[in-house]
């Protein structure tokens, strides 16, 4: 393809998207002015009546209900998340070194359905499913918890999810500002390693909050598969502590335009595999004030085998990586819609005993916009890839994505 009509692509592929969104929105302000809803019986006019203010973007609350069904005490929501890419990559980019997309063209991204709520006050549930093509294997079960919260101060949790380990990780990838997470997550789900990420897991989780600080431990299998159970003898522990003023919200972005909240996180683990013990450890911080977010994070893992032969240099069978990355972001203050311009530098090292492509730095740089208090985005990133050692890849990526979620 020639590089003429990839731009025509990419751009053609985001204009699309983005008017998309634009037109979802008008539609949505256009149903809401026609609606005409008959008064109850005994209803009386009161004088005047004023209508609602004109609403975008992040003040347009309560477009979907939650709870969606409630009865007694019972409450249930369902939620799913449908994001389609389309993207211009460089000749090397592959799928198998961690790259979004291996040739210029579409990918479905994710399709997730899931359901949440509570059976009582105190025992909640969540079941999430990733709708992944037979071609790819089938579906995959991503969450099944149940948590018992008594009180905010504790609550204990049982069944598959996200570790408390890793800011990046455990934000959704439907709230992210960028398209993708940094370099070293699409590296360890490639080539099947899981230090800086160990990815959700099998166990049981406590936390809770006092007063401005937050913990959270648990133990796991420290295996993958969640309905075969543990393959391997011992087992995986993570602690997670937290502090910090203000409420962060789920999103990356700063769509509340709030004042001054922060959040710093210290976590760790370690999972004593029969093969190779891994240790690893991180640091975060996140910001938000005004429309301007920030984070940044480094983690830092190593993998030593718990048996070897004596003769054997121990440097050479250990692995160790780490991880650093530095997001900002802003909302830019305008009325009519919700756009975002964001960026953020991350650099790793896949193993520090050898220089190779593992040693590389990403520049990611996008805009997004977002309707409907951010149910429906439109994201659009250029991503620059450098190799430190070993060769040079032609990895730089333009991806356009399209998200709505509910
Ligand atoms: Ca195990
Ligand atoms: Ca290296
Ligand atoms: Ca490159």
């Amino acid at each position: 393809m020639s590089k003429h009509s990839r731009l025509v692509l990419v751009f053609t592929s985001a204009f699309v998207f983005a008017s998309f969104g634009v037109r979802a929105q008008q539609a949505g302000q256009e149903n809401q002015e026609n609606k005409e809803v008959p008064p109850p019986s005994n209803w009386k006019p009161a004088g005047e009546i004023t209508p609602p203010a004109p609403t975008a973007g992040a003040e347009e609350k309560n477009d979907v209900p939650s709870p969606m069904f409630q009865y007694g005490q019972f409450k249930l929501d369902a939620h799913g998340r449908v994001q389609v890419m389309a993207g211009l990559v460089g000749d090397d980019a592959h799928s198998s070194n961690g790259d979004e997309l291996s040739r210029d063209g579409f990918r479905v991204r994710r399709a997730r359905l899931g359901v949440s709520g509570q059976i009582a006050d105190s025992w909640k549930y969540e079941i999430e499913l990733d709708l992944i093509d037979e071609d790819s294997g089938g579906n995959a079960l991503m969450d099944a918890a149940i948590t018992w919260r008594p009180c905010d101060h504790a609550w204990i949790k049982a069944g598959a999810g996200k570790l408390p380990f890793s800011r990046m990780l455990m934000v959704s990838s439907g709230d992210m500002q960028l398209v993708a997470r940094a370099p070293w997550v699409g590296v360890e789900a490639a080539t099947g390693t899981a230090m800086l990420d160990p990815g959700r897991q099998v166990g049981v989780t406590v936390g809770g909050k006092v007063s401005m600080f937050d913990y959270s431990a648990g133990v796991y299998n420290g295996s993958p598969g969640f309905s075969v159970g543990d393959l391997n003898d011992g087992l995986m522990y993570v602690v997670r502590l937290g502090t910090g003023m203000g409420e962060m919200g789920n999103s990356e972005a700063d769509l509340e335009r709030g004042g001054l909240r922060w959040r710093f996180g210290l976590d760790g683990y370690i999972n004593q595999a029969p093969a190779s013990e891994i240790r690893a450890a991180g640091a975060d911080l996140g910001l938000k004030w005004q429309g301007a977010s920030f984070y940044a994070e480094a983690l830092w893992a190593k993998s030593t085998p718990a048996t070897r032969p004596e003769s054997i240099d121990s440097s050479l069978d250990e692995s160790e990586r780490w991880g650093m990355a530095a997001q900002a972001g802003y909302v830019l203050p305008f009325s009519f819609a919700d756009i975002e311009l964001a960026c953020r530098f991350s650099i790793m090292d896949d193993n520090v005993h050898i220089d190779n492509e593992g040693d590389l730095w990403e520049l990611a740089a996008g805009v997004n916009a977002y309707f409907y208090s951010g149910r429906v985005k439109v994201m659009l990133d250029y991503l620059l890839k450098e190799e430190m050692h070993g060769s040079a890849l032609s990895n730089n990526a333009v991806l356009a994505m399209l998200q709505l979620r509910f």
